[in-house]
């Protein structure tokens, strides 16, 4: 098989690039590792930036999104024995967020794909790249077949766990990594979540309250690494929620059996660079994010936004002005949201044996929020999500 572009990864990253591509008319296959459906069940992102959002319109794919979605205009800080503290986006930036899952965006990824015809291989097994920087391929087994992808480009859309990564040599590629004692237990339940998009802040630690729509609400806890779904009946993360809201929010949770219960781990990773000759990372093959912040599946969407700007130039325009500085312009914005959802997991999170100084640092930090306007406007600016470099 021959295309212009092989993408390793059907996720969000890999999806929404193929579909980018084949509104430019630029041949893709996407190999993907696990089924249709294992993909389609994955519950993640909640919550788009402005610039998400806008991509999936450019694009035909927010239909749904904006019939169903939730528009923000910024999201609530409550903190135990404080003042409320409310990230307004659209005082500050004049730009809105969308309670929005990632599920459902890729079921439209997958749809749209399927109904433009797509190349799109589904349980792929043992995808190796090779020759990254002559003449690239990728090699993979189908039903017991082997098979070969001959392409001009690959993009590593395959996520923390894929080859791409490593397809980089250990000497070229510098990994930063910082782990946290501490993950998110989530449940969805199908009750009308809260108005708001909630952060909670309380000594027994961050509590979270978000949607998918106004149906369905998706709620998290903080709770230590070495805890497992199992470990939390439904009653006792109730009681963990509610206790760490305040009053005023506690009386307005529905409460109701999980349809879904997960533990998320939290880590800060980058690994530098996104590209090495023709092979080109995208998404959390190059870099993961706490969900503090909700900056995963939007980092992934810039990194799409920019690579497919890149592609589009090289084939359309004949330059290969935004291949060449892909990595460095991509990096940027990584690292920008790798900062502000590290600074908003320790301002919200228990540390256990934090060091008293930097306790007063922490408790500090939400006090300026409360009192300086230029401090809510440099957070509001970065929560958002910043633009899109030109
Ligand atoms: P993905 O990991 O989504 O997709 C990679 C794809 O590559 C997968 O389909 C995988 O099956 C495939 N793949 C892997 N190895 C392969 C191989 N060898 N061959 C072929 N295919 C292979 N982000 C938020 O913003 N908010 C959240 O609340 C949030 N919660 C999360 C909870 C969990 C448990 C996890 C793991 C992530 C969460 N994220 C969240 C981050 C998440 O949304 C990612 O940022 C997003 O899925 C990134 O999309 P992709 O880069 O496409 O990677
Ligand atoms: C979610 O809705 O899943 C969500 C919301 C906010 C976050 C992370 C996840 O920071």
């Amino acid at each position: 098989m021959r295309t212009q572009v092989c993408i390793v990864g059907g996720g969000p990253a890999g999806m929404l690039l193929s579909h980018v591509l084949a509104r430019a008319n630029i041949d893709s296959v996407v190999l993907e590792r696990q089924s249709k459906s294992h993909v389609l069940e994955r519950i993640r992102a909640g919550v788009l930036e402005h610039g998400s959002v806008e991509l999936l319109r450019e694009h035909g794919l927010a239909e749904r999104m904006d019939r169903d979605g939730l528009v923000k205009d910024g999201t609530l800080i409550v903190w135990h024995e404080k003042d409320d503290f409310f990230i307004d986006t659209a005082r500050w930036t004049g730009k809105r967020m969308m309670a929005w899952g990632q599920t459902a965006i890729t079921e439209d990824l997958y749809a749209a794909r399927e109904r433009d015809g797509g190349q799109i291989v589904c349980e792929a097994d043992d995808v190796a790249l090779h020759d990254v920087t002559g003449n690239p391929y990728v090699t993979y087994t189908k039903d017991g077949a082997n098979h070969r992808v001959d392409c001009d480009f690959i993009a590593g859309c395959d996520g923390f766990h894929g080859p791409s990564r490593q397809a980089i040599p250990a000497d070229v590629r510098r990994e930063f990594e910082r782990t946290y004692p501490f993950g998110w237990i989530g449940i969805m339940v199908e009750r009308p979540p809260l108005q708001k998009l909630v952060y909670a802040y309380h000594p027994d630690g961050v509590a979270i309250a978000s949607q998918r729509n106004p149906r369905l609400s998706r709620y998290y806890v903080q709770a230590p690494m070495s805890d497992k779904p199992e470990d939390w009946s439904d009653e006792r993360f109730w009681e963990a929620l509610l206790n760490r809201l305040p009053d005023k929010l506690a009386n307005q949770v529905e409460t109701g059996p999980s349809i879904e219960k997960s533990m998320a781990p939290l880590r800060s990773f980058v690994a530098e660079p996104m590209r090495w000759g023709k092979l080109f990372l995208a998404g959390d093959a190059s870099h993961i994010v706490p969900p503090t912040g909700a900056k995963g599946l939007n980092l992934a969407f810039s990194d799409v936004f920019y690579l497919s700007r890149a592609l589009i130039h090289h084939y359309v325009e004949a330059s290969d002005h935004y291949l060449d500085c892909y990595s460095e312009m991509a990096l940027r914005r990584v690292w920008a949201a790798e900062k502000i959802s590290w600074w908003l997991t320790r301002l919200l999170h228990v540390f256990p044996n934090a060091d008293p100084f930097d306790e007063k640092l922490r408790q500090n930090d939400y006090d300026q929020l409360l009192r300086s306007e230029p401090a809510q406007h440099a957070l509001a600016y970065e929560y958002v999500g910043l633009p899109f470099e030109k």
